[in-house]
């Protein structure tokens, strides 16, 4: 069955076409900075959004008619979603996709039935896999929707809600793994808490740390060689979210010695969350040398949740594009788009348009970017600035070969510092006429 028959393969037509079922700026064989922009971006669709998310809100039912979820019986819902994903995604040329194990197949009455579920699921998406060379960017496990875990999976008080939550991961990396997929994720979906005076900090940060070991071990044994990703999130739904922003989550893996195996994937309505802006997220992790993926999205910046806009923000795009240019780049990983549609987006259609905006503007993101890149203005800007550090006396504080004694004697020496500009309205003014 054919979910999407009125629309068809979107197409690049350049910024003049009329098409809104068309690419203006997405065009996945140009090339800049040496690789495609299908290499740059490896966009994946998120399954539970695009697939599962009817609309649904705490005032009101989903909103969307979903021609694929119109059985009684879940597994046939499943199996005609995996359709749907598949039809979708070819038709949109998005090369990945990002799932959790929910997402893909219902749970069961049992750890063994849901299994068996995900099993029946994985056989047949790496079967479409195949027809179409549509690939797994990860998959992760949904820890966070069955109310045992409402008090946290890995960090819950109760020793058999973290059996339950490993049997889960286990079964997660299993279908990850069998899938191909270049990165498994963490998001830590009540790992953290809501009152702090009934909570034991401590021991479930250590909880959290130990599960971690164990899921990298597993995944490790059997041949998982891609990355291991958590993603932090300052709050929702929990009060305080462990895995607060990526600076917090650098600490905790260094002192867990996880940070061999795991990256950071980096949600721009996460980092608003958490009071920074998406390149200030990007760059903390790229410094690191630990940015390993992106999901693609926007907050609205007039509340304090997480409203997972598709990302039409140009000028957030370009800021992102520049941080991952300068990095390198993604690796393995690549652009999720964790966005919802509007609830009072309702046409089939709306999906396809909301994908073309957000590949759109991350593609202008990405020329303009570059171009910022090659002029070089913006970068020895900030080079510039630490040119004193190339002195005698600087590069032998850098390598620490100075004490503070010696600092009190240059100061005396030196006598006062000029004051140097830091330019900002004119590094803000050459982004903007870049655009
Ligand atoms: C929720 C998270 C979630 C993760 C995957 O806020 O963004 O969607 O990306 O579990
Ligand atoms: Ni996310
Ligand atoms: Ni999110």
């Amino acid at each position: 069955m054919e979910f999407f028959p009125d629309i068809e393969p979107i197409r690049y037509e350049g910024p003049d076409s009329d098409n809104h079922l068309s690419f203006r700026y997405y065009d996945e064989n140009l090339v800049i900075a040496d690789k495609t922009m299908k290499e740059h971006f490896r966009f994946a669709m998120a399954y539970w959004h695009s697939m599962c998310n009817a609309g649904g809100d705490p005032f009101g039912p989903g909103t969307r008619i979903f021609p694929w979820a119109v059985s009684s019986d879940p597994m046939e819902n499943a199996k005609a979603r995996l359709d749907a994903a598949f039809e979708f995604m070819t038709k949109m040329s998005i090369p990945f996709y990002c799932f959790h194990d929910r997402d893909m197949a219902p749970e069961g009455n049992s750890v063994k039935e849901s299994e068996k579920n995900l099993k029946t699921l994985v056989d047949l998406a790496l079967r479409k896999q195949a027809d179409t060379g549509i690939k797994l960017l990860w998959g992760t496990a949904n820890l966070f929707s069955n109310p045992r875990y409402m008090n946290g999976a890995a960090t819950n008080p109760d020793f058999s809600v973290v059996c339950q939550a490993g049997a889960q991961v286990k079964a997660a990396i299993e279908a990850t793994v069998a899938l191909g997929g270049d990165s498994y994720v963490f998001w830590g979906g009540r790992e953290g808490y809501s009152y702090l005076f009934n909570t034991n900090t401590a021991k479930e940060l250590e909880h959290m740390g130990r599960f971690l070991k164990m899921a990298r071990d597993y995944g490790r044994k059997i041949g998982f060689t891609g990355n291991y990703l958590i993603e932090p999130k300052p709050m929702e739904p929990s009060l305080h979210q462990y895995d607060f922003d990526a600076s917090t989550v650098i600490g905790f893996l260094h002192k867990h010695g996880l940070e061999k195996d795991f990256k950071l994937n980096i949600e721009s309505n996460h980092a608003t969350l958490a009071g920074h802006s998406f390149a200030h997220e990007l760059r903390f992790a790229a410094d690191a040398g630990m940015l390993g993926g992106i999901d693609a999205n926007y907050g609205e910046p007039m509340n304090g949740w997480d409203t997972d806009n598709f990302p039409t923000n140009l000028y957030e795009a370009i800021e992102a594009m520049i941080v991952v240019l300068e990095s390198g780049g993604l690796g393995k990983g690549g652009f999720n788009f964790d966005a919802k549609l509007r609830r009072n987006s309702t046409d089939l259609e709306d999906l396809f348009i909301a994908h073309i905006a957000g590949m759109d503007t991350f593609a202008r993101g990405l020329i303009i970017a570059d171009k910022l890149v090659n002029e070089k203005r913006v970068i020895d800007f900030r080079d510039n600035r630490y040119l004193s550090f190339h002195e005698p006396d600087a590069m032998k504080f850098e390598k620490g070969e100075l004490t503070i004694e010696d600092l009190h004697a240059l100061a005396l020496e030196k006598g006062e510092p000029e004051l140097q500009s830091g330019k900002q309205e004119l590094i803000e003014s050459i982004i903007n006429n870049a655009i």
